[in-house]
């Protein structure tokens, strides 16, 4: 990876994998992207920025001719509440959108990170130690395009020799940018309240198990996949990789640990509920450690710990989240 383009790079994730692999790779060699809200100062500050809406493949193209890329980390997309309440514009996004991916990565040699979710299984599939290739039928809109996108991903490397990788990311837990509007949000939404109000109304059952994964280990997974020797990789763009189980009662008691008068109530929201019920309990992912040697750092108790202490130290405290403004 000598030149880098980043797409949906001002969002949760693409904030902090931005500058991850500016750290590794070198200030000028990495080139974010974003749609069209104003960046975070750093991302700015450090390295090239372009505004690209990956809907046009035309923008896409120009930051990959101009800087002759090599590797592109395609991020932008719309999350899943967000997708249920737009599923035309998630479909346009998450699909038309990686399709330009692609096709620009096609015509110009570059190799495709591109992130799946727990989100592309469904209620038909086996929920504890789901396994790395079983029954995907989601029944969301968003699960519908994370199904879409692994398939085109496997086709453009198996037709024409891209070469696409990617990870099945659970809900990933953060503080230094927002989420964008996915299910798994609470479990961000959690600690911030837990420190500004000592209580957290939930919008997911109390016994809501989902996978869920501190954001160094997210960014560990996108760049050792993308390191990893390819004669290794027998599966290519869908690898599960987890960190821990939880609900958001087991969260709200490890939070007590460390701030005993947090309380937790419940006020359901039917279709965050409808998604977080037909995703998997507990990923089986064996062939991300076999395939690329994968192992998260952090567990439920690290994870909390790090959360609490960075979040009390202000940081990344008022922004909003830019995922709606599309
Ligand atoms: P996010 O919503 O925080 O960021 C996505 C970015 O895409 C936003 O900055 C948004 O402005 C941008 N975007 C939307 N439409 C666009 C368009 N037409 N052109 C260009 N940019 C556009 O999401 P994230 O959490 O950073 O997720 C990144 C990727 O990881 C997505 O593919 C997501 O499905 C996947 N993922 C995330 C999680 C998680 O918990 N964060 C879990 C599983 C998978
Ligand atoms: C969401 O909840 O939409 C995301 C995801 C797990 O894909 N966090």
């Amino acid at each position: 990876m000598r030149s880098i383009s980043i797409t949906g790079a001002t969002g949760q994730i693409g904030t902090e994998l931005t500058m991850a692999l500016r750290e590794r790779y070198g200030d000028d060699n990495v080139i974010a992207s974003g749609l069209k809200n104003i960046p975070d100062a750093v991302l700015r500050s450090v390295g090239h920025f372009h505004f690209i809406d990956c809907t046009q493949r035309d923008q896409i193209e120009k930051v990959v001719k101009k800087h002759k890329v090599d590797t592109i980390f395609h991020l932008a997309a719309l999350l899943s509440a967000v997708a249920e309440d737009k599923p035309t514009l998630a479909w346009e996004v998450n699909v038309g959108g990686l399709y330009n991916v692609l096709e620009v990565a096609r015509e110009y040699g570059c190799a495709v990170f591109t992130p799946s979710s727990i989100g592309a299984f469904g209620p038909s599939t086996p929920a504890e130690m789901t396994p790395q290739d079983t029954i995907q039928r989601p029944t969301s809109m968003y699960g519908v395009t994370k199904v879409s996108g692994e398939l085109l991903c496997d086709y453009y490397h198996a037709r024409f020799g891209v070469d696409t990788r990617g990870v099945r990311y659970p809900g990933i837990i953060s503080y230094k940018a927002p989420p964008g509007g996915g299910t798994t949000d609470y479990a961000i939404e959690i600690f911030t309240s837990a420190l500004a109000h000592k209580k957290y109304t939930c919008y997911l059952k109390a016994d809501t198990m989902l996978d869920m994964m501190y954001m160094p280990d997210a960014l560990k997974a996108a760049i050792d996949l993308m390191e990893a020797d390819a004669n290794r990789l027998s599966h290519r763009n869908a690898f599960n990789v987890t960190a821990m189980s939880v609900t958001p009662e087991i969260l709200a008691a490890e939070i007590r640990k460390h701030i005993p008068e947090f309380e937790i109530t419940y006020e359901i929201d039917p279709v965050r509920q409808a998604i977080a019920d037909s995703w998997p309990d507990k990923l089986d992912d064996t062939c991300a450690r076999k395939e690329w040697n994968w192992a998260p750092d952090y567990d439920l108790n690290s994870m909390t710990a790090d959360m609490l202490r960075n979040l009390s130290d202000n940081a990344g405290q008022g922004r909003t989240s830019d995922a709606c403004l599309t």
